[in-house]
Order: C-alpha cells, then sequence, then structure tokens
C-alpha cells in the first residue's frame, strides 16, 4: 500500500479531510485525549531479571506531557498512561519466573479506556526499537475497540513516513492507527482537536498523515516551529507519574553517583541542535537551528519539580544543551541564586566547542554531576565527513577544562564503522581519547537510522539494502544486541580482542565481526585497564560507583567490572570486600571466556587481596 503524499493543502483536500473525519469522529466532538506510552521493547527483548534489578529506562513521558499541557490550554481534558512504568512496576512486584509480559499491559489498558473513556487515543513512538511494541499497542487497541480514533506521533514514526522508500513495511504496520503525526507535533496535534471540534476549517491542518482511508490524505505543511510562551508551557507534571518512576528503573547514566532513593525527572530546556551530524535524526525532526526557552521557565520548572514534586535530580533532554554561552551561564547562575537544589547531568552529550571554562565552571556550581562529551571519532577526516561539530583541538581542551572540574564525571561518546573508516583511523580515535584522559568513553558501533543522511547515502553507494527493524536496534543499552549476546552468557567484553589491531592492514575497512573485537578492545583499554593509573581520589570514588553499577545491575557477566570495582575497593578503603572476590572467582570458574580474557591480561583474584596490582 503506497502512501500518495499530497502536499500544500487546498480545497478538495480539505473536502476529502473532512469526509474523513466526519466517518471517524461522527460527532465531531473531542473533549477528552488519552496519551498512551508503550513499553520501550516488546516481550521478545523484554527480560524478567534486567526489569528486576531495575536495570530499564523508566523515562517520564515529557513528549506526552507537552503534548497534554497544550491541549489542557484549550480546555481539553487529558490523560497519559505510561505502558512501560506498568510493565517495570508489575516485573519487580511479580514472583521470579511467573511475569507475563503482554498481560501486565494489555487488561490495565483496556480498563483505562473503559474509565476514562476518551474521544480520541495518541500513542508515542520515539525509538525504531519500540516499533513492535507500539504495534502491539495499536492492535490490542484496534480489536477491542474497533470504532475508537486513534493517533500516532513520534520520531520513529515521523522517521518512517519521511523516508517511505526505505521504510514501507515499517509504515504499514501502523494500520491500526487512523491518524498519523509527524515532527514536534503540539500545535498539530492541538489543531487537528479545534478541526475535529469544527473550530477551525481542515484547510489549516498540519503535519498529519490520515491512514486508514481509501484517498490516503496528507496534510504535509510544517507549523511554524515552537518559540516564546509556547514553547515556555510547563508540562503537565502531574500527570508524569513522577513519584515512582526511579524506583522501577533508571533515568540518565548518572544516577549511581546521587544518592539512592533520589527522584529522578527530566527537563527540555531548548530545542534542536546548531550541527547537522549525518548519523543524527535530530535535524530532519527539530528544524535547522535551536530554539531556547526562556531561563525563568526553566528554573520555574526545576523548582516546581523539586518543591512540587520532591525531586532531587534531573537529566536535560536537550541535543545542544549548551547552546548559547552566555545563556548557560546565565540559567547555571540562576539555578544558583533562586536555590533550585536539584543536581544534573548531560546523559545526551554536550559539544566539546561549548565546554569553555566559564560555563563548565558555572555548570559545576549548579549541580552538574556528570555529561557526555560528542566526539565519535579521532580522525579529522572521518570528522568532517559525518559533519561532526568538533575538531581534535576541540576535544582536548573540552577534556582540559574538564579535568579542572574532576567533581563533574566527564565520559565521551564514540562510534565506530562509519563508512570508508580503516583502523588507522579508529587508531587515531584511541589515542586522541588516551590524550584527553577522561572518565569512560561509550564506544557505539554506527546502526544508520532510516531518516537519516547517512542512511540514505549508504543505501545509494549499496552498503545497505533493506530495513528490518531487528536489524535496527543498537549495540549498547539494556535492550541493545550486546546486551542479549550477554544473555547467552557471551558478554561482549569476553570474546576474543586481544590482537584485535595485530597482523591486519591497517588501512583495511574492518568487517562487521571485526568491529566487535574492536568495540572490545577500546571498552577494555580505555576504560577498565587505565584505572590501574587512577589515583585521585575523588575520581576512583566516582568510578568505583560506577563499576559496581554495572556489576551489579547493568551487567552482573561483566567480569572486568566485577575485578576493577575490586581494584578500587582496595585503593579506598585498604582491601576488597570478600564478597567480591568469591563471586569473581566463582564466575571464572564457570567461565572459560573470562578465565582466558585474565590469563591474557595479567589479572588474578589472588591480586585483590595483596593489592599487587599489574603495573
Ligand atoms: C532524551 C533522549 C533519549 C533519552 C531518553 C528518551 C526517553 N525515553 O524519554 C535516552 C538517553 C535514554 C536516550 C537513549 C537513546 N536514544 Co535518544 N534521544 C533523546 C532525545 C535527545 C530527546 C527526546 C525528547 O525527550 N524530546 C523532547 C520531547 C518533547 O519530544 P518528543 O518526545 O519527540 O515528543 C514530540 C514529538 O515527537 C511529538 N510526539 C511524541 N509523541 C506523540 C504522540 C502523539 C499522539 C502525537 C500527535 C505527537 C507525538 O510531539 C511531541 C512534542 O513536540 C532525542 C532527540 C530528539 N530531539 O528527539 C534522541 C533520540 C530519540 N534518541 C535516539 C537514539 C538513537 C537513542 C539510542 C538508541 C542511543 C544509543 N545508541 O543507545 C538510545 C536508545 C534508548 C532505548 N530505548 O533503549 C534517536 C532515535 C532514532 C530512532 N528512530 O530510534 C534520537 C532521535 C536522536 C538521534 N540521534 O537521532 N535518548
Ligand atoms: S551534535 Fe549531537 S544532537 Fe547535534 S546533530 Fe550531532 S549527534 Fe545530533
Amino acid at each position: 500500500m503506497d502512501v500518495e503524499l499530497i502536499s500544500n493543502a487546498n480545497d478538495d483536500l480539505a473536502r476529502l479531510a473532512d469526509d474523513a473525519l466526519l466517518s471517524v469522529f461522527p460527532e465531531r466532538s473531542i473533549e477528552k485525549v488519552l496519551l498512551v506510552i508503550p513499553p520501550d521493547a516488546d516481550e521478545r527483548l523484554f527480560n524478567l531479571d534486567t526489569a528486576k534489578r531495575g536495570r530499564y529506562y523508566n523515562y517520564p513521558g515529557y513528549g506526552a506531557g507537552v503534548i497534554a499541557a497544550h491541549l489542557r490550554a484549550i480546555g481539553i481534558e487529558v490523560s497519559i498512561f505510561n505502558l512501560n512504568n506498568l510493565v517495570l512496576r508489575a516485573a519487580q512486584e511479580t514472583e521470579e519466573g511467573s511475569f507475563d509480559f503482554r498481560a501486565a499491559w494489555r487488561t490495565p489498558l483496556s480498563d483505562c479506556i473503559r474509565d476514562f473513556a476518551p474521544d480520541l487515543v495518541g500513542v508515542s513512538c520515539m525509538f525504531t526499537q519500540t516499533h513492535n511494541s507500539t504495534v502491539a499497542v495499536l492492535n490490542e487497541l484496534r480489536t477491542i475497540f474497533p470504532t475508537l480514533p486513534i493517533t500516532l506521533g513520534g520520531v520513529h514514526v515521523t522517521n518512517c513516513l519521511s523516508s517511505q522508500n526505505t521504510s514501507k513495511t515499517m509504515l504499514s504496520d501502523f494500520g491500526a492507527a487512523n491518524f498519523l503525526f509527524t515532527h514536534e507535533a503540539e500545535s498539530a496535534f492541538v489543531r487537528f482537536v479545534e478541526v475535529v471540534n469544527q473550530e477551525r476549517p481542515c484547510s489549516e491542518l498540519i503535519q498529519v498523515h490520515f491512514n486508514t482511508f481509501d484517498d490516503k490524505l496528507s496534510f504535509t505543511n510544517r507549523g511554524a516551529a515552537m518559540e516564546g510562551e509556547e514553547l515556555d508551557r510547563l508540562p503537565a507534571l502531574d500527570l508524569m507519574n513522577l513519584d515512582e518512576l526511579s524506583s522501577h528503573g533508571t533515568i540518565g547514566s548518572f544516577y549511581c553517583l546521587v544518592d539512592p532513593g533520589t527522584r529522578f525527572a527530566t527537563v527540555l530546556s531548548n530545542r534542536g541542535c546548531r550541527a547537522r551530524c549525518t548519523f543524527c535524526s535530530v535535524r530532519s525532526f527539530n528544524g535547522k537551528g535551536v530554539r531556547t526557552r526562556s531561563v525563568q521557565s526553566v528554573i520555574d520548572e526545576l523548582l516546581r519539580l523539586r518543591h512540587d514534586y520532591g525531586v532531587g535530580h534531573v537529566m536535560w533532554l536537550d541535543d545542544d544543551f549548551l547552546y548559547g554561552r552566555k545563556r548557560s551561564i546565565e540559567l547555571f547562575n540562576e539555578m544558583v541564586r533562586q536555590d533550585v537544589g536539584i543536581t544534573w547531568d548531560c546523559t545526551n552529550g554536550v559539544i566539546a566547542a561549548s565546554c569553555t571554562e566559564d560555563v563548565i565552571s558555572a555548570a559545576a556550581a549548579s549541580g552538574c554531576l556528570g555529561l557526555n562529551l560528542g566526539m565519535e571519532s579521532g580522525n579529522p577526516k572521518i570528522l568532517r565527513e559525518v559533519h561532526k561539530p568538533g575538531t581534535v583541538e576541540n576535544f582536548l581542551a573540552a577534556a582540559e577544562v574538564l579535568r579542572k572540574y574532576p567533581q563533574i564525571n566527564a565520559r565521551v561518546f564514540l562510534m565506530l564503522g562509519f563508512p570508508g573508516e580503516t583502523y588507522r583511523m579508529i587508531l587515531d580515535t584511541i589515542q586522541v581519547s588516551q590524550q584527553m584522559n577522561l572518565d569512560w568513553y561509550n564506544v557505539t558501533i554506527l546502526q544508520p537510522l532510516p531518516g537519516t543522511p547517512i542512511f540514505m547515502s549508504m543505501v545509494e553507494q549499496g552498503l545497505l539494502d533493506s530495513v528490518g527493524f531487528e536489524e535496527i536496534r543498537y549495540n549498547s543499552g539494556a535492550y541493545g544486541k550486546h546486551r542479549k549476546s550477554a544473555e547467552l552468557n557471551r558478554d561482549m567484553l569476553a570474546r576474543d580482542f586481544k590482537d584485535a589491531f595485530s597482523q591486519v592492514d591497517l588501512d583495511r575497512i574492518p568487517s562487521g565481526e571485526e568491529l566487535d573485537d574492536i568495540w572490545a578492545y577500546m571498552n577494555f583499554h580505555l576504560n577498565f585497564r587505565r584505572l590501574f593509573d587512577e589515583n585521585r581520589p575523588i575520581k576512583m570514588k566516582q568510578q568505583l560507583a560506577y563499576l559496581r553499577n554495572i556489576a551489579d545491575l547493568v551487567s552482573p557477566d561483566n567480569a572486568f567490572a566485577q575485578y576493577f570495582s575490586g581494584v578500587l575497593e582496595h585503593r579506598i578503603l585498604g582491601a576488597t570486600g570478600p564478597a567480591v572476590i568469591s563471586r569473581l572467582e566463582k564466575y571464572l570458574n564457570e567461565s572459560p571466556y573470562w578465565q582466558q580474557r585474565f590469563d591474557e591480561f595479567g589479572l588474578r583474584t589472588d591480586q585483590l587481596v595483596s593489592g599487587d596490582f599489574p603495573a
């Protein structure tokens, strides 16, 4: 079923749309809207142990919260049903081995619809890896409520619609949704409701695709980018389950540095990004440039989070959080002046050029506990080709500043597997990373996303052909491919990666399998091995918290995390706890893969007793 995109509203299109709306909304009235957030992944990717450990993400539905606030502003009653939180809560409450993933959300969802009786349901889908889960929710709704009007929106939906040639199958899976919305959609959604309620003509519809009609209609016109007061509107915090999210899962990557029991939330202080990296869909989704909220509206949100919801830590959702030096400093100074009393992290990553001394010093004073620096590569040619907004000089300069503020845990995003990237180019990345000497390097292997420039160009070059969304899963993260491999007792770090760079032609492009070895090599050398040389007390404390988090929560089968947390314990406390040693001994006895890695690198459990570690 091919989709004809008819751009620009005209009279014919408006008439067709009017008829279509009447068929879905015979009363032409919307008074109540239910926004639904599907589980992050479907049951095939879900692992009960991981959920019980509280390792899965459990974010507030911020996009839904923003839409809800705009709907409320025109008098619509709104509720948000977060199925991800529901599933995680149910998993934690369930007896071992008896968890029915689907039952955990299906019955409560139908009950919620019967109780709330919405005139319209809006489902949200952000990640490609949430595709299957979203389709399951849509189909369930359609089966139980055949005439319920259903809309769907979010980043993944936008990507599917804007790259129809490559993702037709994905789009056709959304058959249960009557309407699909693209891009930032609060204005489009509000207009849609007003059009259904006959308060506006159909010709004013924007960013909406009529999905289940004989004549497929699309109003592809984009609304004016949200700015000013509208951008400043606070999300409907009361609908976002802020009291319980962090009890059932994680928010951000720096939670191990925050006191246990602290309530987490997220805040979006600006939209878009100044850069246009070819692997990223932010520009095609949010448009060009950055739109900033007023500093006071951000402070108001933080104050409400703290005083009304007991939040103690936030993760910024921004794509380009440090955009505008003056504004960043003003925001941080106001956080101090108005006594916001919330710590924060920037898990999403910041642009290196913005990490100047004045900005980072103000950030540290305002409660910054951690941030990721977007670097991706240390090779100038790759950086130019992927349009990364940074040079090797920028990265080194940012690292120099960040090393002066050791209270900030500074990590770096790296990527591998760009088209044409050779072993030698990857060695540049390793060398620059070593020179930067920051706290942790998160390495991911490129996963081209539909709708991004790199995806299109790889399809054109014949480097990619089909798009199975099974494949569009990331290597890292609780639902990532590497996690799955760990669950099969083959943690990616247990691979034989010692010789990843020896005996190869350095000007060759590594294969997929070889990239996995390089990934493990980089992880070991850039992250674990360098801990032998760490002797700054504050950093040892941060790294110990992080390693304990990996060993206990994220990846209990990672023997390096177990060993190196023992090393740091010994350094900080003078001895390694016996439980750490016996757990590691048991693990190595059971795993020939890990024993082999330990032998190769001269690591032994008795070193944790003697404190005599390899140089
Ligand atoms: C915050 C964020 C995260 C957070 C958490 C996100 C969350 N669950 O809330 C964290 C750090 C966990 C994260 C992780 C990842 N992320 Co991320 N992330 C973002 C980011 C920067 C902001 C999202 C956000 O909250 N925006 C603010 C709100 C207001 O916007 P919104 O949710 O999109 O909602 C708006 C519209 O989408 C729409 N809308 C949404 N729902 C609905 C519903 C209806 C009915 C309607 C009408 C409209 C509508 O209207 C809303 C208001 O304008 C986006 C970039 C971006 N700008 O979108 C990337 C982004 C979503 N992430 C991306 C990626 C790749 C990832 C990772 C895979 C990275 C990795 N390699 O591990 C992981 C995967 C996470 C997982 N599930 O396992 C990609 C997604 C691409 C894709 N198609 O999958 C994005 C687009 C960035 C990019 N590089 O291109 N991410
Ligand atoms: S800097 Fe980050 S958010 Fe901005 S375009 Fe590049 S990857 Fe995307």
